[in-house]
């Protein structure tokens, strides 16, 4: 047994005791929320337990650590995770049946943490999963948001938002520690000053605010191993202890605005995907937390180091985008303005502690912020931005004499603004991409002045996912199945899947794998009759898009192609037609109009195909309100079809992609992306690839776009599709709800290129795909042996391969295991 803790009597009397003591209740009484906390607690002690006894080993080993830093943790629910990584899953949903208590009626209760938007914020919450897993020393840096990413509501067919208030009851797993906090200050004058003492100068904040950055610990559990890490996030406090006989009018002032400053600043998470919105309130959230964490590293590692000069012995730091990238310049000031390093020193140091990740190259995500923000806002970081430009700039010059343009492309700041990526690569010992292709691009286009100059620092790390959330949590039918078969080496080994693939000959293991794969469909039609109140037929070949909404991502090519369909069926009723159900679930950023307006059309589009009882139900729609990593984990294990259609060179990686390969869809791609290795991995017979390359779009865009008007004019089932869009068919006779959709596709809008993503253009070659998958699907046998084979080629992609290349390349960790206490 993992614990003690987890004995039956013992579990359960703690269950008991809980809620007497945290609501003088006994437990026939309390609610299912309450039921909720008191077993988390009970949890959490066995959690304690190794949190302690992982922090003493890490005291007496005193291991290289990484701290990710990330303004996204898309963590999830913590409970039934928690449970799965103590391996006390079973024993616990036992103890409180005998209670007469269901566990996933208790897990259902717990909000999901959701501090981050999609895929990055979700790949930081896997890493942590698998860093504590391996045994590596690793904190999770962030920010504590009062309010996470908001919930969906689906009204009219309209998203709206609200606000995701997730702390309201309390977060049982979390503890508040008071000891670490620390000021950050933001604004003011930089006054400077010989100081006769050190002989150098002192660089003096004055007519700053300030607030007090207090953290938040959340444990890591690793799967059974007993290694419990540390997630730190945030918490902003108004600094309190200005004197009261000086409290005049001016004071007065400061003390309320320093109140107001700590509680916006860690109020909400900004909503928006792959996309920079310049909001000087973000500035502040990303110094912020930097700033907090960089102190409190450097007073845990002097605690038992006295040289600062060899930080990067026992630490390293991974920036998760540009969104810490502050870091650079921040580690810089407190090593030389608090430790009093000389600027050599300090920059050696600097370059071999911090790394970066990219995770887009997207134009609109690249963060670039006005000078005069940033200079006002963090002065004295300011200047050493300006020093290391300065620097870096001479350096380019003596490399590219006479050269002037690779200084403007190259430069940190220029044209007024700080351009954070180069910071990042200039100070970074590593820059990787997130998976093959997206690496590769990074090198060749995007950042290739970067690589010529600097190609050592340039690697690829394919992303990855945790197993033990989306499979062994997720759908723990095909998880036993998996084990029955091959023992449950999987659950730490993913490679080990690959001892499934023989079973994909045997009729027998094909019948089995796809009757979970029926049961899971029935569970997630219950689901979305109870939640969104829509019948689905669990027979229909579940076909699937769930992740952010976004242009490039391509749900309008997909919804355009269920209208396609509709026409067909409504054409042609004799055709024969294996009966579909196309299931979105997205966010659109609450600013973002157009995608907005795709959310509306395929909800509409649902609304007048799921009604016309003419098609006998051969065609479903179903958009799942507010998708979130709770119901994600359902979804993946019910999934036939995975689509992942974005226009090639725009997804960096993906990661959804993986999950549904590990509950076995088979993806509908195009070669962008992780799913160019998921191919490689599975063979392309196991897949449904369709589209332009990422060549063929990086061609186009550099020669001025495509023409889509000539596709429009000469493909009647598309000019048919398209129109849709303006005739009413989909709005009640409104000519102009979708209007904007329309323009996007055929004409040029605000410098923007007639149908930039491809759509019109990959839409035959998507149509034919489409086409295979339905050939495939009606032959069961061959469908079966397609999807238990994506289930035994998923082993790369688990986020332990990942986190196990970024140690033995990048931050080179030291292995720990932990004891157990007594
Ligand atoms: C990418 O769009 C990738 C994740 C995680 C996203 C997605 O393809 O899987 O990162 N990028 O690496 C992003 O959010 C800000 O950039």
């Amino acid at each position: 047994m993992y614990s003690k803790r987890f004995e039956k009597e013992t579990f359960k009397n703690d269950v008991k005791e809980n809620v007497r003591t945290l609501y003088r209740k006994e437990i026939e009484e309390a609610t299912p929320q309450q039921i909720f906390q008191a077993v988390s607690y009970a949890v959490k002690e066995a959690i304690v337990d190794d949190w302690l006894a992982t922090q003493k080993t890490y005291e007496k080993e005193d291991p290289k650590t990484v701290y990710y830093m990330s303004m996204e943790f898309l963590m999830g629910r913590a409970l039934g995770n928690n449970l799965i990584n103590m391996t006390a899953y079973k024993e616990v949903k036992e103890a409180l049946d005998e209670m007469g208590i269901d566990l996933n009626v208790v897990e259902d209760q717990e909000p999901d943490a959701a501090l981050g938007n999609g895929g990055l914020g979700r790949l930081a919450a896997c890493f942590l999963d698998s860093l504590a897993s391996l045994g590596y020393a690793a904190y999770g840096c962030g920010i504590r948001y009062r309010y996470g990413m908001f919930k969906q509501k689906i009204k009219d067919g309209y998203q709206v938002e609200v606000p995701d208030n997730w702390l309201k009851d309390g977060n049982p797993f979390e503890i508040r520690r008071d000891e670490y906090a620390k000021e950050v200050r933001f604004g003011g004058t930089i006054r400077v000053q010989y100081n006769e003492q050190t002989k150098k100068e002192d660089f003096i904040q004055e007519n700053y605010e300030s607030v007090l950055a207090i953290p938040y610990d959340m444990p890591i559990v690793g799967y059974g191993n007993h290694v419990v890490n540390t997630l730190r996030i945030w918490d902003a406090q108004a600094i309190t202890d200005f004197k009261l006989d000086a409290f005049d009018r001016g004071e007065y002032h400061k003390a309320i605005e320093q109140e107001n400053l700590a509680k916006t600043i860690v109020e909400v998470l900004y909503p928006n995907d792959n996309h920079y919105a310049g909001k000087e309130l973000r500035l502040k959230q990303q110094y912020f937390f930097v700033s907090a964490s960089l102190q409190v590293m450097l007073e845990k590692y002097k605690k038992k180091h006295k040289d600062v000069r060899k930080l990067y012995e026992k630490v390293t730091i991974q920036m998760n985008d540009t969104h810490p990238t502050v870091a650079v310049a921040e580690l810089m000031r407190l090593l030389i303005d608090q430790e009093g390093l000389g600027w050599d020193e300090a920059w050696e140091v600097t370059t071999k502690t911090v790394a970066y990740t990219n995770h887009t190259i997207m134009s609109e995500a690249l963060e670039k912020w006005p000078i005069d923000l940033f200079s006002r806002l963090l002065p004295r970081v300011y200047q050493i931005v300006q020093e290391i430009n300065r620097r870096f700039v001479e350096q380019v010059r003596r490399m590219y004499p006479g050269n002037e343009d690779k200084v403007r492309k190259m430069a940190i700041l220029m044209d007024g603004q700080v351009r954070m990526a180069h910071m990042a690569i200039i100070a970074g010992y590593s820059v990787n991409g997130v998976a093959r292709l997206h690496t590769e691009i990074l090198k060749h286009q995007e950042l290739k002045d970067f690589y010529e100059m600097m190609p050592e620092k340039f690697n690829n790390k394919t992303n990855g996912i945790t197993q033990r959330r989306f499979l062994l949590h997720g759908n723990p039918l095909l998880a036993d199945w998996v084990t029955d078969h091959i023992g449950d080496g999987w659950i730490t080994d993913l490679s080990q899947m690959s001892k499934l693939k023989p079973l994909a000959d045997d009729p027998k293991a094909r019948a089995e794998f796809m009757d979970i794969k029926y049961k899971n469909k029935e569970r997630l039609a219950k689901y979305i009759l109870e939640h969104n109140g829509v019948e689905i037929d669990p027979r229909s070949i579940y076909d699937v898009q769930v992740k952010r909404l976004h242009e490039y991502k391509r749900q309008l090519l997909n919804i355009l192609h269920v209208m396609y369909l509709y026409n067909q069926i409504k054409e042609h009723p004799e055709m024969s037609f294996y009966p579909r159900t196309f299931i979105f679930g997205a966010k659109a950023s609450a600013g973002y109009v157009r995608a907005k307006e795709i959310i509306k059309l395929i909800n509409s589009v649902a609304d007048v195909v799921n009604n016309d009882l003419s098609i006998n139900g051969k065609l479903k729609v179903v958009f799942i309100e507010d998708y979130r990593v709770s119901n994600a984990e359902w979804i993946f294990a019910a999934a036939d079809v995975s689509e992942q259609i974005s226009t090639a060179s725009k997804e960096a990686s993906g990661t959804g992609n993986m999950k549904f390969m590990l509950n076995g869809a088979p993806t509908l791609g195009t070669m962008d992306g992780a799913n160019v290795e998921i191919v490689e991995e599975v063979g392309i017979e196991n897949a449904f690839i369709f589209g332009l390359s990422s060549d063929e779009v990086i061609n186009y865009e550099n020669n001025g776009g495509y023409n889509p008007q000539e596709i429009y004019f000469n493909d009647w089932d598309i000019k048919r599709v398209v129109d849709q869009l303006m005739d009413g068919t989909y709005s009640h006779g409104d000519h102009e709800m979708f209007r904007d959709l329309y323009n996007s596709l055929l004409n040029t809008q605000g410098g923007d290129r007639p149908d930039r993503y491809f759509i019109l253009k990959d839409f035959r070659s998507y149509a034919e795909a489409q086409k295979k998958v339905e050939e495939a699907y009606k032959d069961p046998d061959r469908w079966a042996k397609m999807a238990l084979l994506n289930t035994a080629s998923c082993g790369k992609f688990t986020s332990d391969r990942t986190i196990q290349e970024y140690v033995d390349n990048i931050w080179k960790l030291d292995y720990v295991t932990v004891k157990p206490e007594a």
